[in-house]
């Protein structure tokens, strides 16, 4: 059995039972300066044929070949319960590792043993960004309401606005992580949609939107990011969210799938579309527009509190279930998207789309729609579309009970592992938790 096998000699043509693929992942673990003595991690998947007493002498034989088990998991197989699955992670240098795979491949007591990498463990580790510039693979897009495949769409028998979607999706497509986001020229008639838009939120705003907006927004006024003539670049209001909460901006083709577009908020990061809504519907578009991410997002992120709540939000995606993301995407819909908040028993709005909306502003705090108590585990299953304007809507008893709740919703879904963003490497660790 394993034991009696004598380890054999390594030599790289021998034709040991490893797959070439097998030794180009053990070239890749072992990767660095002194790779052939520094200890590296692997995972073996085994199938023991007599359950534990093979188990044992697996153990054994890793120890042989002075490999540590840093974690073992097994399980009844599926189809043969005489028979158990391991997934052991050890630690030991590559040679050994070799040696350690072919005498477990001569063993009597595994029907198979398979090499994977230590980021490859497919079912408890799900592939997700874990730095922000792995957001250049999370920008899959949505195709619903757009001016191309939309006869519904304002824009669909308009030329001259269909060309100019394709100009500025063409510049999402290009960017990479690190790029300056490229200056848009905006036309007289962008300006003029944006400047009619910024002109009657700031009209409803005292009387209808929660004090955290309005308290950023003049902030944007006094530095004349916000003007009515003007519409905002996405990299200088990139660089005023950087000074006020570590958010940044990156352009976006369109509407994203809530998965990508959640993971981005783990990295402070807000995938941002930069193409202006057509004329004919200032005051609602379902799909969001710059004017939507700049008049409806940009002051709540850069509100501290509001930031870190958007990061925490963000961070519970990755790796979610596809249920964990459906419910996640919906809580965020009904606040994030069209929350409402008492505010000194008087109803506000926070949400961006109706900050974006005044349409849909004036409806949701109308007699029309309505209004029930936010209780996040509630509003998960809450089904709703996002063509029209919202028949319910969500009023949480403030905006930081919102949040709270949220929270405390969010850090109450189960993965098999957690995750933390360390700050000073911007990456997304994970650890392994049962
Ligand atoms: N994509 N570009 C973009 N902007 C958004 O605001 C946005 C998105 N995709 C999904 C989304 N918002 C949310 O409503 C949730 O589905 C997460
Ligand atoms: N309905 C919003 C607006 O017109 O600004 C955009 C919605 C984005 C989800
Ligand atoms: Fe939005």
């Amino acid at each position: 059995d394993i034991e009696d096998k004598p380890a054999q000699k390594i030599d790289g043509e021998d034709d040991s039972g490893l797959t070439e693929e097998e030794v180009v992942l053990s070239n890749a673990i072992a990767e660095g300066p002194d790779a052939e003595k520094a200890l590296q991690r692997a995972a073996l998947i085994l199938r023991l044929r007599e359950g534990m007493n093979s188990l044992s002498r697996v153990l054994k034989s890793i120890e042989k070949h002075q490999g540590a088990v840093c974690h073992l998991e097994t399980r009844p197989n599926q189809s043969d319960n005489n028979q158990l699955d391991a997934l052991v992670k050890v630690e030991m240098t590559r040679v050994s590792l070799l040696q350690l795979i072919k005498s477990l491949r001569q063993s009597s007591s595994l029907e198979h043993c398979t090499l994977i990498g230590e980021d490859n463990i497919s079912a408890k580790n799900p592939w997700f960004p874990r730095h922000a510039s792995d957001l250049d693979n999370c920008n899959h897009l949505m195709t619903k309401y757009e001016p191309d495949l939309d006869m519904n769409h304002p824009g669909f028998a308009d030329k001259e606005y269909r060309a100019r979607r394709k100009e500025i999706a063409e510049i999402a497509f290009a960017y990479k992580y690190g790029d300056p986001i490229p200056y848009i020229q905006y036309t007289e008639t962008e300006t003029k949609t944006w400047g009619s838009v910024f002109n009657t939120v700031l009209e409803l705003m005292p009387k209808h939107a929660c004090s955290e907006y309005c308290r950023v927004f003049k902030m944007l006024q006094e530095e004349d990011i916000f003007t009515p003539d003007r519409i905002p670049q996405l990299e200088e209001m990139s660089n005023f969210l950087k000074r006020h909460t570590g958010f940044s901006l990156r352009p976006a083709a369109g509407l994203l799938t809530a998965r990508d577009f959640l993971a981005s908020l783990a990295f402070r990061i807000f995938q941002s579309t930069q193409y202006v809504r057509h004329k004919n519907t200032p005051y609602h578009t379902p799909e969001p527009d710059c004017i939507h991410e700049l008049l409806g997002h940009m002051p709540l992120l850069a509100d501290p509190s509001f930031a870190q709540f958007s990061q925490e939000i963000g961070l519970a995606s990755l790796g979610a279930s596809d249920a964990e993301i459906e419910k996640l995407s919906t809580v965020y819909w009904f606040t994030v998207e069209f929350g409402l908040c008492k505010e000194s028993g008087v109803v506000k709005a926070y949400g961006a789309g109706l900050l974006s909306a005044y349409g849909e502003l004036l409806h949701a705090l109308s007699d029309k729609p309505e209004l029930r108590p936010f209780e996040p585990a509630v509003t998960a299953v809450q089904p709703y579309q996002d063509q029209e304007y919202q028949p319910i809507y969500f009023v949480a008893e403030s905006f930081d009970d919102m949040k709270d709740k949220f929270r405390r919703w969010v850090s109450a879904m189960s993965r098999p592992f957690e995750v933390r963003f360390n700050p000073h490497t911007g990456r997304v660790e994970v650890l392994d938790s049962v």
